[in-house]
């Protein structure tokens, strides 16, 4: 079936929730439905979530993809966009990775926040999200997208929920007053090497800006975000694939190191 009838939000989300479950890579959905349009994609991302937590899954945060300009240019979207964290997507601190688990998994750094009060757009500036910020942590996130050879139109990565997969945050934060997160710099290391090196100005200018955009831009949709909430600022360099075997370190200047282990099963 190619014609935009048979085509609706709750079958976008089937056909992701099946890739996901099964394993396997899917072409771009933009493809088979032109009308996939970026409002349609964020309404899919939705019930894509829906389904999770009717699974018994729990929204603990939001994430930003395609914050920095080594990402943009990597997947070739220059917009950043949002996603939702669960709970069932979180590796504890020095938990491994399972490849075995996820289709293509890649792995990149980012800068956290830890929300002490709620943040909602319009008009969210940096001194207002900073004011809001609990704690800040260093991240990893894997990343899984759905979509063969993480080729996407932003529609279909939207609706992929950001080709979100697993994360996992520092245990200890620090506090945000007095910290430059513009200069906070942060070194990647596979196996020993390093691989890739970059600082907070790589995200948005400013991570403080990236939460900032978070907060508005979900409020176009009625989104905001929750005291509580983790968010994941967007890749700070280039994500690298990883096989098992792999340890994969980040290690920043004030907010510590973090390492993911990939293991091929459990
Ligand atoms: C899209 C997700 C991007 C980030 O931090 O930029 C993302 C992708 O690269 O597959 O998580
Ligand atoms: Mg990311």
């Amino acid at each position: 079936m190619t014609d935009a009838a048979s085509w609706s939000v709750d079958r976008v989300a089937d056909i992701l929730i099946d890739a996901e479950n099964a394993r396997h890579d899917i072409g771009r959905l933009t493809t088979e439905w032109p009308g996939l349009d970026l409002a349609t994609a964020y309404d899919a991302q939705g019930v894509v979530i829906a389904r999770k937590v009717a699974g018994g899954q729990t929204v603990v945060g939001i994430k930003l993809g395609l914050t920095s300009r080594a990402k943009q240019e990597r997947m070739g979207i220059a917009s950043p966009l949002t996603g939702v964290l669960t709970d069932a997507m979180a590796l504890k601190a020095g938990e491994p990775l399972i490849a075995g688990e996820l289709i293509h998994p890649r792995i990149e750094p980012e800068i956290v926040f830890v929300m002490r009060e709620a943040l909602r757009g319009p008009g969210v500036t940096a001194a207002s999200a900073l004011a809001a910020i609990g704690s800040v942590h260093a991240g990893l996130e894997v990343i899984d997208s759905r979509y063969r050879d993480f080729d996407f139109a932003l529609p279909d990565v939207v609706a992929d929920n950001a080709s979100s997969a697993r994360f996992v945050v520092s245990a200890t934060g620090v506090s945000p007053i007095g910290l430059d997160l513009v200069l906070e710099a942060c070194v990647l290391r596979v196996n020993g090497d390093v691989v890739d090196t970059a600082t907070g100005a790589a995200v948005q200018g400013n991570p403080l800006d990236a939460l900032a955009l978070a907060a508005n831009d979900l409020a176009t949709r009625g989104g905001s975000i929750a005291a509580g909430d983790i968010v994941l600022t967007g890749g700070i360099t280039d994500a690298v694939f990883v096989s098992p075997g792999d340890d994969v370190n980040v290690t920043f200047t004030s907010l510590g190191s973090l390492t993911i282990r990939v293991e091929g099963t459990s």
